[in-house]
C-alpha cells in the first residue's frame, strides 16, 4: 500500500487507485450488466432498492464471475483493512448507471446514515468506474475531511442538494476504483450527457456490524460452492458473529446503498 494513499484516505476520506481493474475486466463488467439490466428489467434493483434517475442492480456477488472478481482484491482489502481495522466484510455489491440527460443527482449522504462510533470507522466504500468519470456525466462529490465531523449532513446542511462551498468532484477514468470512507459526505451528481455512466460499489463494513444484504442467505448455494477460501471469508459464509447480526432482516434499507 502507497503511503500518500493511506494519508489522503485519512485526511480526505477518499483515494482513486488508477487503472486497478484491468480492461478485460472492464469489459466483461459492463457485458453482465448489460445483460442483466436486459434479463431483470423493470425488477433490477429491486431486491434492495430502486433509484430514480439511475438503474441499478443489487445483490452482484450472486450474479457472474466478473463481479466475484471484485469481492476480495488484495491491494483494495488492504486499504478498506486501513479504514475498518482487521476484522471486515463484504456488506453488500450493487451496480448504479446513472441516466443520460440529467440523472443520477443525489443529496449530500454518508452510507447507511452511519457515524463512528466507540469502535471508529464502520463502512467503507469502493467505486469501481465502468466508463469515466467527467465532470459533465454524473461524477461523485464528496466534502473532504467530514468522515472525521461524527456528524451527518443533514444536522449542519439544510439543502443536501444544492452545491456545498467544500465539495470537490471526484473525477477518474473507467479502470480506476476509488476507495472512500463511506462516513464521508458525499453524494452522485447528474449525467448531463446522453450516454450512462456505470459504476460498480463493492461496500464493506466492520464484522460486527449487520451486512447490507445478508450474503449468505442471498448466494445461491452453487455460488457458495464456487467461492475461493477468501472469498468466502470476505462473505462472511462461516462466520457466527456475522449470522448472529446479520441474520434477522435479510436486506437492510440504509441511505443510497
Ligand atoms: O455511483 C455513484 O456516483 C456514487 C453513488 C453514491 O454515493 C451512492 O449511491 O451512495
Amino acid at each position: 500500500m502507497n503511503r500518500e494513499y493511506l494519508k489522503s484516505l485519512d485526511r480526505d476520506g477518499f483515494i482513486t487507485l488508477d487503472g486497478l481493474i484491468p480492461t478485460d475486466l472492464v469489459e466483461r463488467l459492463r457485458c453482465r450488466i448489460a445483460e442483466l439490466f436486459e434479463s431483470e428489467g423493470e425488477n433490477a434493483g429491486s431486491e434492495f432498492k430502486q433509484e430514480p434517475g439511475s438503474r441499478r442492480l443489487a445483490n452482484c456477488a450472486d450474479k457472474g464471475e466478473a463481479f466475484r472478481a471484485c469481492v476480495a482484491h488484495p491491494e483494495i482489502l488492504g486499504y478498506i483493512g486501513h479504514v475498518l481495522g482487521p476484522r471486515f466484510k463484504l456488506s453488500s455489491m450493487n451496480v448504479r448507471s446513472a441516466n443520460p440527460h440529467d440523472g443520477g443527482g443525489q443529496p449530500l449522504h454518508a452510507d447507511m446514515g452511519a457515524v463512528p462510533d466507540a469502535d471508529g470507522y464502520w463502512v467503507c466504500n469502493t467505486i469501481w468506474l465502468l466508463d469515466d468519470f467527467t465532470a459533465e456525466n454524473g461524477a461523485v462529490r464528496a466534502i473532504p475531511g467530514t468522515h472525521r465531523s461524527g456528524k451527518l449532513p443533514g444536522e449542519v446542511i439544510a439543502d443536501l442538494s444544492s452545491a456545498h462551498p467544500d465539495e470537490v468532484l471526484v473525477t477518474g477514468r473507467a479502470g480506476d476504483v476509488i476507495v472512500m470512507n463511506a462516513h464521508l459526505w458525499h453524494g452522485g451528481t447528474p449525467n448531463r450527457t446522453g450516454r450512462e455512466r456505470r459504476a460498480l460499489h463493492a461496500f464493506y463494513c466492520r464484522a460486527d456490524k449487520p451486512q447490507q444484504q445478508y450474503q449468505k442467505k442471498l448466494l445461491r448455494p452453487e455460488t457458495i460452492a464456487a467461492l475461493t477460501p477468501s472469498e468466502r471469508a470476505i462473505l462472511a459464509i462461516d462466520d457466527p458473529l456475522n449470522d448472529e447480526v446479520s441474520s434477522k432482516d435479510v436486506v437492510r434499507s440504509g441511505f443510497l446503498k
